[in-house]
């Protein structure tokens, strides 16, 4: 028997990969339902060969039995409707920051911590999208050397902003005069260090969640993250410089080949060749790829990496169709 799968946000930039990517990894559901606000309650959307009404999302719908929820509606929304879902002993996996720092609600990056969803029921948070490539990464690498200390830079496409800024972006490079109204700047030729709202200390709050979610997901709140986000003007995959310094001295090439064995990694590092992970290598695939892979000079304890992945699949819907498939893989047991 196929599961009963709901979506919620489901006409959203991150709603839409998540229909899109439950079909494409087959997921055996027998009713999908659906929700959204008022501003596209009753469209028809095509999935997998069927046509589905979008629901309004209501307190009642979110009482009905699901097994599994999808939610990527924003943070408020899912601060309600999660909630309820969640009394009524609903599964949901969030893609909101609402839960993710909330103590008894695992952050799972499937390849990483999917241990915390043994036995679990109730509200499960998918990290930031530029927090999970991070640990994709460097979770392997922390298991054998130790991560003492992260200072990364990203390099964020505009489809991390939703729709509206994917369609900013194509306006403002048809046309040098078009005004900013996603951004506070032109993003067109531009690159603007500021992701989500300044915190008082002088970090944004896109880089706080690089912080905090990773040390969740590694387990270890030892690990100092610097990091600084950088809006760019690419439509799809995030890219991220990563400096990473650790206890133990690693090896290079064992250090390589970590990350040639590590799940959902795929390392694209042959210089001569002048291969490395861009963007647009890596838009529509679900791997996080990692190259540029190099001993700091100064310190041998210190590597820097290239890593990039799409934001959409991996950064968001893949990884929730993840959750979704090791929850129901643990039940198995
Ligand atoms: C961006 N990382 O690229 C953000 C989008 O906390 O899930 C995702 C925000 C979040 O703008």
């Amino acid at each position: 028997m196929g599961l009963k799968i709901g979506v919620v946000g489901a006409t959203g930039a991150v709603g839409r990969k998540m229909l899109e990517t439950l079909a494409e990894r087959k997921i055996q559901v027998d009713s999908l339902r659906c929700f959204a606000s008022e501003r596209t309650a009753g469209q028809l959307i095509d999935w997998n060969g069927r046509q589905i009404t979008i629901e309004l999302l209501t307190p009642e719908t979110m009482k009905e039995s699901f097994d599994y929820l999808l939610f990527s509606a924003g943070g408020s929304v899912s601060e309600k409707f999660a909630a309820i879902a969640q009394e009524a002993g609903n599964i949901i996996i969030d893609n909101s920051s609402q839960w993710r720092m909330t103590e008894g609600i695992p952050l799972v990056v499937p390849e990483v911590n999917s241990h915390t969803l043994k036995g679990y029921r109730g509200i499960v948070a998918n990290p930031n999208c530029s927090t999970i490539q991070m640990v994709v990464a460097l979770a392997p690498l922390h298991r054998v050397f130790g991560i003492k200390r992260i200072v990364v830079a990203t390099y964020q496409a505009v489809s991390g902003s939703g729709h509206k800024a994917i369609v900013e972006l194509e306006n403002q490079l048809q046309d040098p005069e078009a005004l900013p109204q996603v951004y506070p700047k032109r993003i067109a030729g531009n690159c603007l260090p500021h992701i989500d709202v300044f915190n008082e200390n002088g970090f944004t709050k896109e880089e706080l969640k690089m912080v905090y979610e990773t040390q969740k997901i590694l387990e270890d709140d030892t690990i100092e993250v610097n990091a600084t986000a950088v809006r760019v003007p690419v439509f799809y995959s995030h890219s991220e410089s990563i400096t990473v310094t650790f206890h133990e001295e690693p090896d290079l090439e064992k250090l390589r080949e970590l990350l040639v064995q590590a799940p959902g990694v795929m390392v694209m590092d042959d210089l001569s060749n002048l291969v490395y992970p861009t963007p647009l290598f890596t838009a529509g695939k679900d791997d996080t790829c990692v190259g540029r892979i190099r001993k700091d000079l100064f310190d041998p304890k210190t590597v820097s990496l290239w890593v990039v992945a799409d934001n959409l699949r991996k950064g968001a819907a893949t990884n929730a169709v993840q959750i979704l498939e090791k929850m129901e893989e643990l039940k198995a047991v």
